[in-house]
């Protein structure tokens, strides 16, 4: 097939060659993969997602995201990877597709990423600008309207956690919260980071224990100890203010308290040697340690 011919998947791409890629994998699987546009960035780039989808109507759904921190490069990296082994039809997949749609946005912060190749390699947040201030950006993990403004988000505009103006001022972030609603069965939402190796589950803007604690804790035990097994690689999980700290208007904590129950949010490799320049050696073996531990939160969606 075309795009797994030519693709080199443990190489960084810039935001043209990962968009042209989705094009070849539509084009490879035409009958699995559409790619749809659910809005716009700030900066007007196409806000694209990957549909793979057997057939049927109203399946429930799962929802992907990869790179909405621009500078995580390692994700939009792990998610080509991932998004190509589930074209490609892997066996372990095909229970899911038999009556789930899976929806992938890869390059959820398109005027970061492309800010990260031209000019400033760790930028973090949106491009949008700010009124009154000369700082730009929204941090778009910490926008969405759960939380919204409380504790680990910042007022100030030159933060890196700045929250914005308002919930889901970010076109980014409200286009995925349009999208999830819109669609209204939503069983599992997936958003990827890195680095720190952690997989969390809300809350995030609330010490409370989410009503699902229980089962969501021991999936994500489950899912870290499958990770390990393929490389030795350790994660650590737990809800996100018991794991890395509290944070206010993040995407899983938002998507959990609009119905979406199986909401995880990963940490990718590593813990800090190279952070977020981590080598493009390490993006294969990355995204295949990270695939039993998706898989595993993808089937249990499916199963309950
Ligand atoms: N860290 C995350 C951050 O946004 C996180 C940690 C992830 C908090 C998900 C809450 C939810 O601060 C990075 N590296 O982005
Ligand atoms: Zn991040």
């Amino acid at each position: 097939q075309r795009s797994t011919a030519t693709f080199d998947f443990a190489s960084y791409h810039t935001i043209e060659e990962i968009y042209e890629w989705m094009d070849e994998l539509v084009a490879a699987y035409p009958s699995l993969v559409s790619k749809l546009e659910i809005g716009q960035s700030y900066e007007k780039r196409p806000l694209y997602v990957l549909k793979f989808s057997t057939g049927g109507s109203g399946r429930p759904a799962i929802w992907l995201d990869t790179g909405i921190h621009s500078r995580e490069w390692i994700t939009q990296a792990t998610g080509v990877w991932t998004a190509n082994k589930v074209g490609a039809g892997d066996a372990s997949v095909t229970a899911i597709l038999d009556s789930m749609d899976i929806f992938f946005e890869i390059v959820t912060n398109p005027d970061g990423f492309a800010y990260t190749q031209s000019t400033n390699r760790l930028w973090r947040k949106t491009r949008s600008i700010n009124a009154g201030s000369i700082c730009v950006g929204v941090d778009p993990n910490r926008n969405w309207d759960a939380g919204f403004g409380g504790a680990g988000s910042s007022s100030n505009p030159c933060a890196q956690t700045y929250h914005g103006p308002y919930a889901h001022s970010e076109s980014e972030v409200k286009a995925i919260a349009d999208f999830i609603l819109l669609h209204g069965n939503v069983k599992a939402a997936v958003s990827i980071h890195s680095y720190s190796q952690m997989l969390m589950f809300p809350y995030g803007y609330k010490t409370e224990a989410a009503p699902d604690y229980e089962e969501l804790n021991e999936l994500a035990a489950k899912a870290v100890q499958d990770l390990a097994a393929v490389y030795g690689t350790r994660y650590t999980y737990g809800s996100i203010v018991d794991t890395i700290y509290e944070a206010a208007g993040t995407t899983v904590d938002w998507a959990y308290d609009n119905g979406v129950k199986y909401s995880y949010t990963f940490e990718l490799r590593d813990t800090g040697r190279y952070g977020f320049l981590l080598p493009a050696s390490q993006i294969v073996p990355t995204a295949q340690e990270t695939w039993p531990a998706l898989l595993d939160i993808l089937l249990h969606a499916l199963e309950h």
